[in-house]
């Protein structure tokens, strides 16, 4: 997959907000600090296009940003970052806001095409196993990717992202896709996994019918 062009499009709390050419969109979710933002620049071959942290709670809002890519199919696509869950130590009030900002966004959002969930290969744990199932729930079929890889020894990287998959209850043929952003290990998977969901991809009929029934 070749990336044509990537460019930061805005920063969006609130759905009046969101950018307006119906392109599929790819959101990346997970729990704080565990390298969504990290996954987005390894995809797009751009460091810091999307802003990472060595603390959690470094994305705030909804980014979007605008991909070329040389695809046939969808050549233009949006890809989403967006704040961690689980933040405990941001102030209250902040905390409030990010669960219905993101919330909105996931139920309502028609151009939504994939939810990639980031989880961190080595501590995902009930409240990941929670995320997956209500977005679920709600018509997705989430993309997991275990990253941090790199952090496991090279013997333990296949048994992590087995036992990964255990733990979240992922059946083999949607097993997770393990990642290592410093080294792009786990790219082409992602973005085939991605293609492939563009490629079957309704315009969102589908899920929406399934929620309004
Ligand atoms: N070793 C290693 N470190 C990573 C990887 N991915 C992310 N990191 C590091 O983990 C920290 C958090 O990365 P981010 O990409 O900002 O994580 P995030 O999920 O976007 O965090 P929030 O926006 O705060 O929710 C940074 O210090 C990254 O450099 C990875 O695959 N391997
Ligand atoms: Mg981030």
């Amino acid at each position: 997959m070749k990336i044509l062009s990537a460019d930061f499009v805005k920063s969006c709390v609130r759905p009046e907000q969101y950018p307006r050419e119906g392109l599929p969109e790819v959101v990346f979710v997970g729990r704080s600090n565990v390298g969504k933002s990290s996954v987005i620049n390894s995809l797009l071959h751009r460091k810091g296009i999307a802003k990472v942290g060595a603390s959690p709670g470094k994305t705030q809002t909804l980014n979007f940003f605008r991909v070329t890519t040389d695809d046939r199919a969808f050549p233009d696509i949006t890809f989403v970052d967006v704040p961690g869950y689980g933040y405990a130590k941001a102030p209250r009030s902040v905390r409030a806001q990010w669960g219905p900002m993101i919330e909105r966004y996931l139920t309502s959002r028609p151009q939504l095409c994939v939810v990639v969930q980031v989880v961190d290969i080595r501590v995902a744990d009930e409240r990941d196993a929670t995320t997956l199932a209500w977005l679920t729930h709600i018509g997705h079929r989430p993309v997991v990717v275990g990253t941090k890889m790199d952090k496991l020894p090279r013997g333990q990287r296949r048994s992590g992202l087995l036992r990964l998959g255990q733990r979240l209850g992922l059946d083999e043929r949607e097993a997770a896709v393990g990642y290592a952003a410093p080294t792009g290990e786990g790219r082409q998977e992602l973005w085939h996994t991605v293609q492939r969901r563009l490629d079957g991809w309704d315009g969102g009929a589908r899920r929406h019918s399934r929620m309004s029934t």
